[in-house]
């Protein structure tokens, strides 16, 4: 009997049994109905996507000040539970399993997106470069306001009351987001914070608000349903940081502590940005269950699994063309092509309409 492990053998992910290792990757895809509820076209997609071993939803704002670009579900209101649980019992009914990814945008946002204006949050008061998809289109993002110490356990308190609902509306676990430039990342790397209380300047400091977080989370609902998501040196949103290596092994190694049900690491930088990072040096920091992601194929996802860095990987692109993935990958099929223009926003057209083998 063969001993090597590939992307179609099962794993468990802390409580979350998987029947094979290829994740979905969390997808912004802006298709929400009002109040950030989820709707019956958000239905069929994931329901279409249930052979994946682990769905990880779109990241899902934990409040209505978490948002950042328009139509987005959020997971906070009596409303999102009920339309996300319609997302859950089909996944469900078709043997998947699903997780929320849990998210707060911080200062990449804009007062047009906020409750009465108001100006993002953050751990300083620095304006990335760039601009902010809104409703009126692409506008310069503002000066965020920093947050005050005073202010921070109301953060947390979101965090726990989110993944709350997320358990109410049926999911197996929530994915902590603590990448690509959103609030978390933006208290972890030093090119956005730079405070000078306890969760600012060192590398123990700036990890000091994940922690927080992570622990009031797994202390709610358990650590064997917490995921986390990172992103080392992903530069998107205008992010950087003066060590990634020293501060990414510490992170890593923090929360090896909390036996959480799995670390999900983006390995390198969105847009085939060159980084010098070691990722496997990362990886023995982590003690759990690895998802590896960034544009991996069927070969590499199998090559990577054989070798023990990862338990699975996320595919991102390749879910949104092809509902039957996994199939496509058994048999070597030929994938369907992405419409990258259909990618954020829109209707059915670029978001259900991918054709199954054989339609
Ligand atoms: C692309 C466009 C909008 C949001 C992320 C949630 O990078 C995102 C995102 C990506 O994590």
């Amino acid at each position: 009997m063969s001993t090597t492990l590939d992307l179609f053998s099962p794993v468990n992910l802390g409580a979350i049994a998987l029947k094979n290792r290829m994740v979905m990757a969390p997808l912004t895809r802006n298709r929400a109905g009002e109040g950030g509820v989820p709707q019956p076209l958000n239905v069929t997609y994931y329901e279409q996507r249930a052979t994946a071993g682990l769905i990880i939803t779109e990241a899902t704002p934990i409040s209505a000040m978490a948002h950042g670009y328009p139509a987005l579900p959020g997971i906070y209101t009596d409303a999102q539970i009920a339309g996300w649980k319609k997302i859950t019992d089909a996944v469900h009914a078709k043997g998947g399993k699903i997780v929320i990814q849990l998210w707060h945008v911080g200062r990449i946002s804009h007062p047009s997106l906020l409750p009465n204006g108001a100006l993002p949050v953050a751990p300083s008061a620095i304006k990335p470069a760039g601009q902010a998809f809104t409703y009126q289109g692409m506008l310069d993002y503002v000066e965020p306001r920093a947050l005050e110490l005073s202010e921070l356990p109301s953060l947390v308190a979101d965090y726990v009351h989110a993944s709350q609902c997320a358990l109410k509306a049926g999911f197996d676990g929530v994915e902590i987001h603590a990448a690509n430039g959103y609030l978390i990342d933006q208290f972890l790397r030093n090119g956005s914070n730079k405070r000078t209380d306890s969760y600012g300047g060192s590398i123990e400091n700036r990890t000091r608000f994940l922690l927080e977080v992570t622990k009031a989370v797994v202390d709610a609902i358990g650590a064997d349903k917490v995921g986390m998501r990172l992103s080392p040196v992903n530069p998107f949103n205008d992010m950087q940081d003066s060590n990634p290596q020293a501060l990414f092994n510490h992170v890593a190694s923090a929360v090896s502590a909390f036996k959480l049900a799995y670390l999900h690491v983006i390995e390198g930088g969105m847009g085939g940005t060159a980084v010098d990072f070691n990722f496997d040096e990362l990886r023995k920091h982590f003690k759990g269950a690895y998802i590896a992601n960034l544009a991996f194929d069927k070969v590499r996802g199998n090559a990577v699994i054989a070798s023990g860095h990862a338990d699975a990987i996320a595919f991102g692109v390749p879910f949104i063309a092809n509902p039957d993935l996994v199939e496509r990958f058994r048999i070597d099929a030929p994938l369907n092509t992405p419409d990258s223009k259909s990618f954020y926003g829109g209707n059915e057209k670029g978001y259900t309409d991918y054709p199954f083998l054989g339609a």
